[in-house]
C-alpha cells in the first residue's frame, strides 16, 4: 500500500498521547535537548525566521521522528530544528505541517503540538499563510490571531473533553507582539477544510460570521495545543485578498509569490516576538 507509511498513529488502537511521548523522546535524544521551552511551527511564507531566532543546534528529518510519516512532497521532507535564543530559552521549530486536506486524520494534524507539548514546551506559535476578508490588508501583511471559527466539522478532542476556549490566542502574547510591531492588527480566523480556495459565497458567510482570516490550518492545532495546557500564539500572513473580495482569480502560484516575497520582513517580526519570549 503506497500510504500506509510505518506511522503508529495510522493505528486506531494507538494512543495518541503516548506516540507524542516518544515523538519527545526521540526529539530530545536526537537534538541532545533534553527540554525545550516553546514550540513554532512555521506555516507558508514564514519559513526564514529560524534562522534570524537564533543558533540553531541541531536540526533533524522529521522522518526520524516518531509520527511524523513521510513528508507530503517527495525530496521535501520537513525538518524539525532546536534553537538557543540570545535570552537562552530552547525552541523547538516544526518545519513540516500536516494539513487536514490530506486526510491522513487529526490525530496527525495536531502530532507535532503534541509532541511539542511532551518536549516540556509551554509556548505554541503558530504561523501560516492565508486569505484576508479584511479590505484594509494587502498581500504580505502579517496579523495576529485574536480567535478562531473552526469549519472543519472536525477536532482533535477525543471523547469527553470539555475543554474551554476562552482567550485561546493568548491576551498576554498578543500584547507581547505588539511591543514588537504596534501596529500589528488582527482577526478572528476561519479554518475551513481545503484544499480548494473558498467561493465567493462562502467568504461572505465568514464574514457574516465575524471572520477575518480564512486558511486551511492553525485552528485544529490550537485545541490540541489548549488541550495541552500551552500558552497560543497566531500569526497569519495574508498572501492574498479571499475570493470574491480580491476580483481576479485566487492563483496558488501567486500566492506562494507574495509569501516569499514578504518572507524577509515578516521573519524579522517572528525573530522579534520569539526573542522577547
Ligand atoms: I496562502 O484564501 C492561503 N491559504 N482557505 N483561503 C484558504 N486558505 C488559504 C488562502 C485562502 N490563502
Amino acid at each position: 500500500m503506497p500510504n500506509a507509511i510505518d506511522n503508529p498513529l495510522n493505528d486506531p488502537a494507538a494512543d495518541p498521547f503516548e506516540v507524542a511521548q516518544r515523538a519527545a523522546e526521540d526529539i530530545a535524544r536526537l537534538t541532545h535537548v533534553d527540554q525545550h521551552d516553546i514550540a513554532l511551527t512555521l506555516g507558508s511564507g514564514w519559513g526564514k525566521a529560524a534562522e534570524l531566532i537564533g543558533q540553531t543546534t541541531a536540526e533533524i528529518p522529521a522522518t526520524q521522528v516518531t509520527g511524523f510519516g513521510a513528508a507530503a512532497v517527495v525530496g521535501h521532507a520537513g525538518t524539525l530544528r532546536s534553537i538557543l535564543t540570545p535570552r537562552g530559552k530552547r525552541v523547538l521549530v516544526i518545519g513540516s505541517r500536516t494539513h487536514f486536506y490530506e486526510g491522513h486524520g487529526v490525530r496527525r494534524v495536531v502530532h507535532s503540538v503534541r509532541a511539542a507539548a511532551a518536549t516540556g514546551a509551554r509556548i505554541m506559535v503558530l504561523t501560516n499563510g492565508a486569505g484576508g476578508i479584511k479590505t484594509t490588508w494587502g498581500p504580505g501583511q502579517p496579523v495576529l490571531i485574536s480567535d478562531h471559527i473552526n469549519l472543519t466539522a472536525a477536532t482533535p478532542l477525543e471523547g469527553p473533553r470539555f475543554i474551554d476556549l476562552t482567550d485561546l490566542y493568548s491576551t498576554r502574547l498578543r500584547d507581547l507582539a505588539r511591543t514588537i510591531q504596534p501596529a500589528l492588527d488582527e482577526g478572528v480566523y476561519c479554518q475551513f477544510s481545503g484544499p480548494q480556495y473558498e467561493t465567493p459565497a462562502e467568504v461572505r458567510m465568514a464574514k457574516a460570521f465575524g471572520g477575518h482570516i480564512v486558511g486551511m490550518s492553525t485552528a485544529l492545532e490550537a485545541i490540541a495545543a489548549r488541550e495541552a495546557g500551552m500558552e497560543i500564539l497566531g500569526l497569519s500572513l495574508i498572501t492574498n485578498l479571499a475570493a470574491g473580495i480580491q476580483t481576479t482569480p485566487l492563483s496558488h502560484k501567486e500566492v506562494i509569490e507574495a509569501g516569499h516575497a514578504a518572507e524577509p520582513v515578516i521573519s524579522g517580526l517572528l525573530a522579534g516576538i520569539v526573542g522577547a519570549m
